[in-house]
């Protein structure tokens, strides 16, 4: 072929494989102009496989559902593949490359024919950016297409900024049978490719996500002094004050949209507070010539999660849904032409619950549809998702239009902890920091079957997007912790927004109030009150909590989330052994010690 649009001899090169390989009928490159995406939509609308929506309430909005099979990321096909397994690393499945490359390869095989192979040139971060990075992606999917014109910035003018470097992660896709049996999500770290086969869903097919932003980049990362985190960026502005900006790392559905987004309380907005988003899910970090650290968002738009957001929960997001965005696996309303998902109308009890919907499956939907067992049957599905521009979200900080990369001056771990877990504390140390962050973790709840109690780590949130090793995964951390001078590093916080009470109630109300324990450890970073030493780090003293205008929350419900229980923390330290011991004999030596010395405080 041609490849008319660069003079770059390896990306002429790896396309002409990619072709000769998958065998399309059809090449088209994506240059990012307006009436290319507009012919695609145009195409996938005719085909069926999008739903123009209602162009009056939701214009330029699109609907898309996925086969029953593949609607979330699969922890179990998903692959790190480098040449020792070692390298990959304990909490991950690993295979060696030359053997998954000749599985793949078979199943790409001829796998376009009769289709179109589209070319995807994307940066992560602002096109030529400090710390942006470019990807490829071919893939057969339009809806791919579309999501990543969202969630990246795509166009000519990316492959203009890549110019002859070889500096970009090589993208295959192939939505082949969507067969759950053969789906393979695999990054190979040592070669900057990403392969994603019999899949079309979200975070195993928007390659610039999860497989690179954060597996590709995290490895990409480690070895050139940069890291690559599951954070969410959000700017405060006090009165008077700069804006500070904070990362925040949670599992995924443990609410990063939310604090990303979150609207102070009315008494905090009266002081003058505000609350700007920089990112809603990953941050790529790097030391500045001042030697702080410095993050950016690499996205352009927000894949969040649909149920449960209304305008109460989370007015940014629903904002941000409201124009150029594609839902998948929500439910359609046929009178209205509009989306629709579980407690989508909750902010407002005069508003009705829709009688009928087509679910997120294309049935027929009522609230009274029930399953085989008499259970009701969901209309959206669980993890149904918008993709929205992250322009259209009203509280996007000037920061992230202008792509300045923006100081960090805290990161924020959490999980959800019914028990144990503190509302709030602060590491005492950069390398204690690392050590709360390394034993995050959720527990499991009796929603869920098994052992109810259960403490499923997930470090730093990124156990499904590690790259390597997690053991050298801490050490560089450690590592980025002495490159920063101490009077420059971010300080290190642990929340939890979740503890319960006898009956399961979670005890803090959460999402706007969280700005009061974020006002905290804005007074903590300006050294503007002191703290509770306590074994596990720094608490606050309950007054300077401002807990004033909650309704029917008082001083004792908050003093019963700020306490440190003995027993419970012994079983944490002895947990937190039994996790590390297998981990390997590359964790760090801080890291075992100050596992070891927990469980000794708590031993006596
Ligand atoms: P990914 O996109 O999957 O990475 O997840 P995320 O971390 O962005 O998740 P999201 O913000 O969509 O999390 C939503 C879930 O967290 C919903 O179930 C919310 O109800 C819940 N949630 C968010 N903030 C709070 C809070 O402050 N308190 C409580 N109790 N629940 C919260
Ligand atoms: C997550 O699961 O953490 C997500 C959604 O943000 S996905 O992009 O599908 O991974
Ligand atoms: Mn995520």
């Amino acid at each position: 072929m041609e490849f008319n649009f660069t003079k770059n001899e390896q990306v002429k090169s790896w396309l002409q494989s990619r072709i000769d390989l998958v065998n399309p009928d059809k090449v088209v490159y994506i240059d990012g102009s307006e009436e290319l995406y507009k012919k695609l939509t145009d195409e996938a609308i005719a085909s069926g496989e999008m739903i123009k929506l209602n162009e009056k309430t939701l214009p330029g909005c699109l609907l898309h559902r996925t086969k029953p099979n593949d609607v979330a990321r699969v922890e179990a096909r998903t692959f790190i593949c480098c040449k020792n397994e070692e390298d990959a690393g304990r909490m991950y499945n690993w295979c060696d490359p030359t053997e998954m490359h000749a599985k793949l390869d078979a199943i790409l095989k001829d796998s376009y024919k009769g289709k179109t192979m589209y070319i995807i040139p994307y940066s992560m971060g602002p096109v030529g950016g400090p710390i942006s990075k470019i990807g490829l992606e071919v893939t057969d999917s339009i809806y791919v297409v579309l999501n990543m014109r969202i969630m990246t910035r795509v166009g000519q003018n990316v492959m203009d900024a890549l110019g002859n470097s070889s500096d970009f992660v090589k993208g295959t896709h192939a939505s082949c049978d969507v067969d759950p049996e053969n789906r393979y999500i695999c990054q190979f770290p040592e070669e900057n490719a990403i392969v994603s086969v019999n899949s079309a869903y979200g975070g195993n097919v928007l390659q610039g996500k999860k497989c690179f932003a954060l597996r590709i980049a995290s490895y990409q990362g480690k070895n050139e002094g940069w890291m690559a985190e599951h954070m969410l960026i959000l700017g405060i502005k006090r009165p008077g004050k700069e804006t500070v900006y904070m990362c925040a790392a949670f599992p995924s559905a443990c609410g990063k949209t939310n604090l990303a987004m979150l609207i102070p309380p009315k008494s905090f907005q009266e002081k003058g507070y505000e609350v700007f988003t920089v990112g809603d899910d990953i941050a790529w970090i790097k030391p500045g010539a001042d030697g702080r650290l410095y993050a950016i968002n690499p996205e352009n738009g927000f894949f969040g999660v649909a149920p449960g957001t209304n305008s109460k929960s989370n007015y940014n997001a629903l904002m941000s849904t409201k124009k150029n965005a594609i839902f998948t696996n929500v439910a359609w309303n046929p009178k209205t032409n509009e989306v629709w998902w579980e407690a989508l109308e909750k902010d407002d009890p005069e508003k009705k619950k829709p009688d009928f919907l087509i679910d997120w499956t294309g049935k027929d939907w009522t609230p009274d549809t029930v399953d085989a067992e008499g259970k009701p049957v969901k209309a959206a599905h669980p993890n149904s998702r918008f993709t929205a521009p992250a322009e259209n979200c009203p509280c996007i900080s000037p920061a992230f239009k202008t792509g300045e990369p923006v100081p960090v001056s805290a990161f924020i771990f959490g999980g959800r902890r019914p028990t144990t877990v503190p509302l709030v504390y602060q590491a005492k140390s950069w390398d204690n920091g690392v050590f709360i962050g390394s034993i995050m973790g959720s527990e499991t709840t009796a929603a869920a079957t098994g052992a109810v109690g259960v403490v499923r780590r997930d470090p730093m949130a990124m156990r499904p997007f590690f790259g390597y090793h997690v053991a050298d995964y801490f050490q560089h951390w450690l590592d980025m912790g002495k490159i920063v001078p101490v009077d420059k590093q971010p300080k290190i916080f642990n929340v939890n927004w979740f503890r319960t009470d006898d009956k399961g109630n979670f005890v803090w109300p959460g999402f706007g109030d969280n700005m009061r324990v974020l006002d905290w450890m804005l007074k903590r970073i300006d050294g503007e009150v002191d703290a509770v030493e306590t074994p596990i780090g720094y608490l606050p003293k309950p007054e300077d909590i401002d807990i004033s205008d909650i309704k029917d929350f008082s001083e004792d419900t908050l003093k019963s989330i700020l306490t440190v229980d003995k027993d419970a923390w012994k079983k944490e330290a002895e947990g937190i052994k039994e996790f590390y011991a297998t981990l390997g004999p590359k964790m760090p030596k801080e890291l075992l010690e100050q596992a070891d010395a927990l469980l000794a405080k708590f031993s006596k």
